[in-house]
C-alpha cells in the first residue's frame, strides 16, 4: 500500500514563517530557482505551506500524467488571488479564466468552437501573417535609417506592439496600427497596464483575497488602476466592434474575427464575452512576445540550428509557392524550436490542479481538493527529464521516443491554455517571416537569467541584431 499523505517531505514550518523567510531571500522575482533547489533538496515530490496556501509539488513526467488523467470535466488551477480580489471589489464577472464549475465549463466550449478549433484556426494564418509581413517592412525601415545595413535594439518593446497588433486582429477583424511609426497612445498606455498588472501581482500572490480587498497598500492600488485601464481599453475595443456589427459596416461574408462570431452566434450573454474577450486582450501581450524573444536570443546564440530553420522555412516556401497555412504544414523543426524554447524559458513557472479524487504521486496518497503544482521550469531543467538539458535543441522534439507529458508549456486538458493555437501561429508565422529575410545575431558572451514577475521574464534587456540576408 502507498505511504500516508503525512510523509510527504517538506519543511514542517508555519505558513506565515514560510512566507516571511520566501520574502527575505528575495524569493518574490526567484520563485522557479527556489523551486528547483527544493526538488534537489527533498526529491521529486516536496510539500510546502505559504501563507494560506499549502501545495505538493511534483517534477517528473509521470506524475504528472497521473495527476492529469484524473483531472476530471472541469479541472481547476489556483485562482490567483489578487486578479479574483479586483473583480470582487469592482463588481466584474468573471471570465474563463477565474471561472469554475459548471459556469466554466459552458462558456469554455462555447469559446472553444471559435479560438481553438481547427475549422477557425486555419482563418487566423492570412491575419496573423499580415502582421509578421508587417514587422519584417518596420525593421527594413529600421535598418535604412541606421544607415549601417542592421537594426540592433532591445526588442521587447517592438515585440509587445506585434503581439497585441497580433491578438486583436484575430479577436476584433482590425488593426491598430502598432507598428507604424506613431503609436496610439491608448494602445501603449494598455501594454503598460498589463505589465503593471502581472508585476503587482506576485508580491499579493499568496495572500488571501478578503486581506487584500481591505488593503490600502500600494501595491493594491496601483493593481487596481491597472486593471481598469486594462478593462477600459478593451470594452472600447469590444463597443467598436459590438458598434459596427448593429449598423451592418461589415461585410457579413468576410471573417470579421473572433468577437464578431461569438456575438453574431448570440450563445454567451454579452457580459460573459467581454469578461473572456478581456482576458485574452491582456494574455494575448506578455507571453507571446517574451517567448519570441527568448527564441531570437537562442537561435542568435545557435547559428547553426538558426541556417537549419532558414533552410526548412525556404525549402516549404518554394514548395509550398508561399502558401502560409501550407508551409505550417512543411516545417516542424520550426514548431520545435518553439517548443525548445518553452522548455528552457516558460512563461508559466508551474502548472496546478487541485485534485478531485485520491491519486497515488511517487507513492504516496494525496487526497482530493489537495493543490498540487507541476514544477514546469524546474522540470525543463531537468536532466533525467530532458538530457544536457542546458543545450537549445529543437531536434529533441523530433527524436522517436517518449514525449510523453513533457510538452507542458500550454498546459494540458480541456483547462489548458485558450490562446494556444493563437500563440502557436503567431509564433511561428513570425519566425518565419523574420528567417526569411534577416539573420538574427547577439554578442555570444551575454549571459541572460530568469526572473519571476507572475511570468517569467529576462532577467536583463536582450540585445539582438536584425541583418538583411
Ligand atoms: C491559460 C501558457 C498565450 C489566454 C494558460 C495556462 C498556461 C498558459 C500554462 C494554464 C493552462 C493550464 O492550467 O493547464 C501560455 C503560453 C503562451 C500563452 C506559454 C504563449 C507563449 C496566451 C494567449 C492568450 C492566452 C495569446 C490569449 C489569446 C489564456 C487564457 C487562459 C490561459 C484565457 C485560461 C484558460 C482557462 O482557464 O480556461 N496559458 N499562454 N494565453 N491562457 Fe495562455
Ligand atoms: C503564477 O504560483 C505562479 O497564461 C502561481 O495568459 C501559480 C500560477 C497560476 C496561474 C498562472 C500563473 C502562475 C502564471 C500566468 C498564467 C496563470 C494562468 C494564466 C496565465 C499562466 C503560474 C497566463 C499568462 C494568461 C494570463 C491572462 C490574464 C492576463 C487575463
Amino acid at each position: 500500500a502507498a505511504r500516508p499523505f503525512e510523509q510527504v517531505p517538506g519543511e514542517r514550518r508555519g505558513g506565515w514563517l514560510n512566507l516571511y523567510h520566501f520574502w527575505q531571500e528575495g524569493g518574490l522575482h526567484n520563485v522557479h530557482n527556489i523551486m528547483a533547489r527544493k526538488f534537489q533538496r527533498f526529491g521529486p515530490i516536496y510539500r510546502e505551506k505559504l501563507g494560506v496556501y499549502e501545495s505538493i509539488n511534483i517534477i517528473s513526467p509521470r506524475d504528472a500524467a497521473t495527476l492529469f488523467r484524473s483531472e476530471g470535466m472541469m479541472p481547476e488551477r489556483f485562482s490567483v488571488p489578487p486578479w479574483v480580489a479586483y473583480r470582487d471589489y469592482r463588481n466584474k464577472p468573471y471570465g474563463v479564466l477565474l471561472k469554475t464549475g459548471e459556469a466554466w465549463r459552458s462558456d469554455r466550449l462555447t469559446l472553444n468552437k471559435e479560438v481553438l478549433s481547427p475549422r477557425v484556426v486555419e482563418g487566423f494564418v492570412p491575419l496573423l501573417s499580415e502582421v509578421g509581413e508587417d514587422f519584417v517592412r518596420r525593421a527594413r525601415a529600421q535598418v535604412q535609417k541606421s544607415g549601417r545595413e542592421r537594426w540592433t535594439a532591445d526588442f521587447s518593446h517592438e515585440l509587445f506592439r506585434f503581439a497585441l497588433e497580433s491578438v486583436c486582429h484575430v479577436l476584433y477583424g482590425e488593426r491598430l496600427g502598432l507598428l507604424q511609426d506613431f503609436v496610439d497612445p491608448e494602445a501603449q498606455h494598455f501594454i503598460d497596464a498589463v505589465t503593471l498588472m502581472f508585476h503587482t501581482t506576485s508580491p499579493m500572490l499568496y495572500l488571501p483575497p478578503a486581506l487584500l480587498r481591505g488593503l490600502n497598500a500600494r501595491t493594491w492600488r496601483d493593481h487596481v488602476h491597472a486593471w481598469d485601464a486594462i478593462f477600459t481599453q478593451a470594452d472600447k475595443c469590444i463597443q467598436n466592434v459590438y458598434r459596427d456589427l448593429r449598423l451592418q459596416r461589415k461585410g457579413s461574408r468576410e471573417y470579421g474575427g473572433i468577437l464578431s462570431s461569438l456575438l453574431l452566434q448570440d450563445k454567451l450573454p454579452l457580459d460573459d464575452i467581454k469578461a473572456s474577450v478581456t482576458e485574452m486582450m491582456a494574455g494575448g501581450v506578455d507571453t507571446t512576445s517574451v517567448t519570441l524573444q527568448w527564441a531570437m536570443f537562442e537561435l542568435a546564440r545557435s547559428p547553426g540550428t538558426q541556417e537549419q530553420l532558414r533552410a526548412e522555412v525556404l525549402a516549404a516556401k518554394r514548395q509550398a509557392a508561399g502558401d502560409r497555412v501550407k508551409m505550417l504544414k512543411s516545417t516542424p523543426l520550426l514548431k520545435a524550436a518553439i517548443k525548445e524554447t518553452l522548455r528552457l524559458h516558460p512563461v508559466a513557472v508551474t502548472l496546478q490542479r487541485y485534485t478531485v479524487q485520491e491519486v497515488v504521486l511517487q507513492d504516496y496518497r494525496i487526497p482530493p481538493k489537495t493543490l498540487v503544482q507541476v514544477g514546469l521550469y524546474a522540470m525543463g531543467r531537468d536532466p533525467e527529464v530532458f538530457p544536457k538539458p542546458e543545450q537549445f535543441s529543437p531536434e529533441r522534439w523530433l527524436l522517436p521516443g517518449s514525449k510523453h507529458f513533457k510538452g507542458l508549456s500550454f498546459g494540458f486538458g480541456p483547462r489548458q491554455c485558450l490562446g494556444r493555437r493563437i500563440a502557436e501561429l503567431e509564433m511561428q508565422l513570425f519566425l518565419m517571416h523574420i528567417l526569411e529575410n534577416f539573420k538574427i545575431e547577439t554578442k555570444r558572451a551575454v549571459e541572460v537569467g530568469t526572473k519571476f514577475d507572475l511570468i517569467l521574464l529576462p532577467d536583463k534587456p536582450i540585445y539582438l541584431t536584425l541583418r538583411p540576408l
